[in-house]
């Protein structure tokens, strides 16, 4: 099991505190599908993806970075059990959606960027540290079901 130490834990919860789950998660869900633009093929349904600017301004993009960022939160809360908090979560994105696991470490990546362009101050390499091991261990969880 994943150990964290106080000082991980109290970086992470720190930065979360600030985080607003709408902005950043619509952030973050935009710069997946502009920047890795295969990932597009899972939301054939969102409408339309044709350009960055359509992409950033698609409500069903922003919902649904919302309904994404507000869901790692509860790894945020439970990072002792994160396993066990998306194990349902990893059975509808292996079994039913069938989302290849690589692009869950691309959106962990994308959500370093996005927190680190907007908590640069508090966004210090410990601190990545700490987040980037969380990412990792949120990827990991979410693609547990294919293993
Ligand atoms: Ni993901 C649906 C959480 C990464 C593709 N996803 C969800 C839902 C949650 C969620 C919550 C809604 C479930 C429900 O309706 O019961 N997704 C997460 C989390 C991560 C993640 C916490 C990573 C941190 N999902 C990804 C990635 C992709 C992805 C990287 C594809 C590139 N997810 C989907 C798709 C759906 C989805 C597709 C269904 C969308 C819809 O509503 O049609």
């Amino acid at each position: 099991m994943v150990h964290w130490t106080a000082e991980e834990k109290a970086l992470i919860a720190n930065v979360w505190s600030k985080v607003n789950v709408e902005e950043c998660g619509a952030e973050a869900l935009a710069r997946l599908l502009i920047v890795y633009p295969w990932t597009q093929r899972f939301f054939a349904n969102f409408g339309n993806l044709s350009s960055p600017t359509a992409i950033l301004g698609n409500p069903k993009v922003r919902a649904h970075g919302k309904k994404v960022l507000t869901s790692f939160g509860e790894a945020v809360k439970n990072l002792d059990n994160i396993k066990a908090t998306f194990s349902k979560l990893s059975e509808l994105h292996c079994e039913k959606l069938h989302v290849d696991p690589e692009n869950f470490r691309l959106l962990g990546d994308i959500l370093i960027i996005v927190l680190a362009a907007h908590f640069a101050k508090d966004f210090t390499p410990t601190c990545q540290f700490a987040w980037q091991k969380l990412v990792g261990v949120v990827a990991h969880a979410l693609a547990r079901k294919y293993h």
